[in-house]
């Protein structure tokens, strides 16, 4: 008797296919990157529209484009979406979940489903954020929701932006762990800690900033939200309350949360660099000691925001020699970029010209950073332009810098197509006109004393703000030719093969976009993920597979 077994049927799949995976919850670490990037793109245009609203109003020295409450709810909702709905869930969320498991050689993220949760607690927080403006107005204490300020601007917005944050911190911490638990656990065999790609060091750093500090900005808010509903005394000073202990529990989150945005774009254009210039990256090892350090002293350098805040002279002290360090790390990572390019074969493509554009806006913000870290200069420019100078070099000339030049250098990866280099170009150098335009002037601004956080000014300022509203509308426009860019490229862009940058890092080592889950094989042993330019024999490949591909891409 003969049996016929019966025909073997594929499994049924519970994922829905095509674009529809993009709004469905997913678990693949590619979708989910993807639903990142593109909700944090919508939110970047949200957060870019109330930018312009701000610089319209400032284009005149009284307050005679929207009313002043207007104005602090424009202002708060611009730095809170900024932060926290566009860089943070980009630089960490979407490059970190497309690139992270194919860096440590894994099909997927250690918690898939945590990931989606992750993920889906962006778009009602941001929307909660948003809508809260045309319900009940806005919360008009700025993204720091200072007390007493906090306390006595209407409790309804304030309540929903502790909300809107307080889902948005956990959506963060979910990332963090799993982060960890996939660069420390989903290692493939035979890959080492020391072999793996510097964006995941970044993002290893990153996640335990993340994880230690996001939950003080918590309890700091969920007692913030105590204060405003319940009349506790917490943080309010009529209730014997103190609005300097929120200072120190908000910047112990705050000032990690600049690194946290920062990280991973250092992480990011240490991918891009050498690939670009074929050279190996300079000083692999400083560079994750340097990351570390951040870590650690990114943790204790808090109360340089506090500095007019009636700090103790020791801790005065204390805080700006904590921060005088941190730059010797970050100085060690400027110099290894500048060494990783310095003799090398570089394209000046899109991709290198955000990133060098970054290095060169990092380097001015980071300046500007060492100066206020010293009193006898923060107190004359705390609460001024200066600062907010200061912060746009480095969240926008860095961290936006680097998300646009991820995006030239990836996007062959996730569509098969390349992005047109001339519609890049322009979108750089509108783009680098238009920031430095906008921003360098408010350095003046702020040593000559115009405060920030303010819709009117004296009148002496309005040539400078004119000059700096033009800046930011170039900066609007630079937007159309890259959405241009994207949609055109992404229908009919020219084909880009699986590997157009001739790239060593493991992501290249499959086809572009890549199968559901990531390689048709097995995932390849990247041991020298920067070996650009070294002589074949010079590299250990005895136990690398995928060398064939490598082989041909150096
Ligand atoms: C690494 C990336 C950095 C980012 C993303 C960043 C971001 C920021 C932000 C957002 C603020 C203003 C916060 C506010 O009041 O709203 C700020 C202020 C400040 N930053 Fe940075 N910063 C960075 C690097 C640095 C560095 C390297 C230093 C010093 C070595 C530094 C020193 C300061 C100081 C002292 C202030 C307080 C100024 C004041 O309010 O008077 N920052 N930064
Ligand atoms: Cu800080």
């Amino acid at each position: 008797m003969t049996l016929t077994l019966p025909q073997q049927s594929k499994p049924p799949s519970l994922q829905p296919t095509g674009w529809l995976r993009y709004l469905s919850f997913s678990v693949d670490h590619k979708v989910i990157g993807l639903q990142y990037l593109v909700c944090g793109f919508a939110f970047y245009l949200i957060g870019g529209a109330l930018a312009g609203a701000i610089r319209t109003e400032l284009t005149s020295p009284v307050a005679d484009f929207m009313p002043r409450d207007v104005y602090n709810q424009v202002l708060t909702l611009h730095g809170t979406v900024m932060i926290f709905l566009w860089i943070v869930p980009v630089v960490n969320g979407a490059f970190g979940n497309y690139l992270i498991p194919f860096y440590v050689g894994a099909r997927d993220m250690a918690f898939p489903r945590l990931n989606a949760v992750a993920f889906w607690l962006i778009p009602p927080a941001g929307l909660l954020l948003i809508t809260s403006y045309f319900i009940t107005g806005a919360a008009q204490s700025g993204w720091t929701a200072y007390p007493p300020l906090s306390l006595t601007t209407p409790a309804t917005g304030q309540i929903i932006w502790i909300l809107s944050v307080l889902l948005l911190g956990g959506s963060s911490i979910f990332g963090g762990i799993n982060f960890i638990a996939t660069i420390l656990k989903l290692r493939r065999p035979g890959l080492k800690l020391m072999q793996l790609p510097m964006y995941c060091w970044a993002m290893l750093g990153t996640s335990i900033l993340v994880v230690l500090s996001t939950p003080v900005l918590a309890g700091t808010l969920i007692l913030l939200s105590f204060d405003i509903v319940a009349h506790t005394g917490f943080f309010n000073p009529g209730m014997g309350g103190n609005v300097v202990v929120y200072q120190h529990l908000f910047w112990f989150y705050s000032h990690p949360a600049v690194y946290i945005m920062v990280l991973p774009a250092f992480g990011l254009v240490s991918e891009i660099l050498p690939i670009h210039c074929r050279k190996p990256l300079f000083g692999y090892t400083t560079m994750v000691y340097s990351i570390m350090a951040i870590v650690v002293l990114g943790l204790v350098v808090w109360a340089h925001h506090m500095f007019t805040s009636g700090t103790p002279p020791w801790m005065r002290l204390f805080f700006t020699i904590a921060t005088a360090f941190i730059a010797v790390p970050t100085g060690i990572k400027f110099f290894n970029w500048l060494a990783t390019l310095w003799g090398g074969k570089i394209s000046l493509n899109s991709a290198v010209l955000f990133s060098c554009g970054f290095i060169i806006n990092f380097v001015l913000g980071g300046i500007t950073g060492v100066a206020l870290a010293q009193v006898p200069f923060d107190v004359h420019v705390h609460d001024t332009y200066f600062v907010v100078a200061h912060f746009h070099y480095i969240v926008y000339g860095g961290s936006v810098f680097v998300i646009f030049a991820s995006i030239y250098h990836w996007f062959p990866k996730v569509t098969g197509r390349m992005l047109d280099e001339k519609l890049g170009r322009f979108h750089f150098l509108l783009t680098f006109i238009g920031f430095n335009l906008c921003f360098a002037p408010q350095h003046w601004l702020g040593l000559n004393g115009m405060p920030r956080r303010v819709a009117e000014y004296d009148p002496q300022f309005a040539f400078v703000n004119q000059i700096s509203s033009v800046g930011a509308l170039l900066m609007a426009l630079s937007t159309l030719p890259f959405l241009w860019n994207v949609f055109a490229s992404a229908r009919s862009g020219e084909i880009a093969g699986d590997n157009p940058w001739r790239a060593l890092t493991p992501e290249w080592l499959t086809t572009s976009p890549p199968p559901v889950e990531n390689w048709k094989g097995e995932p390849p042993l990247v041991t020298h993920p920067y070996g650009y330019g070294i002589p074949a024999d010079q590299i250990d490949l005895k136990d690398a597979s995928g060398s064939d591909l490598w082989s041909n891409g150096r």
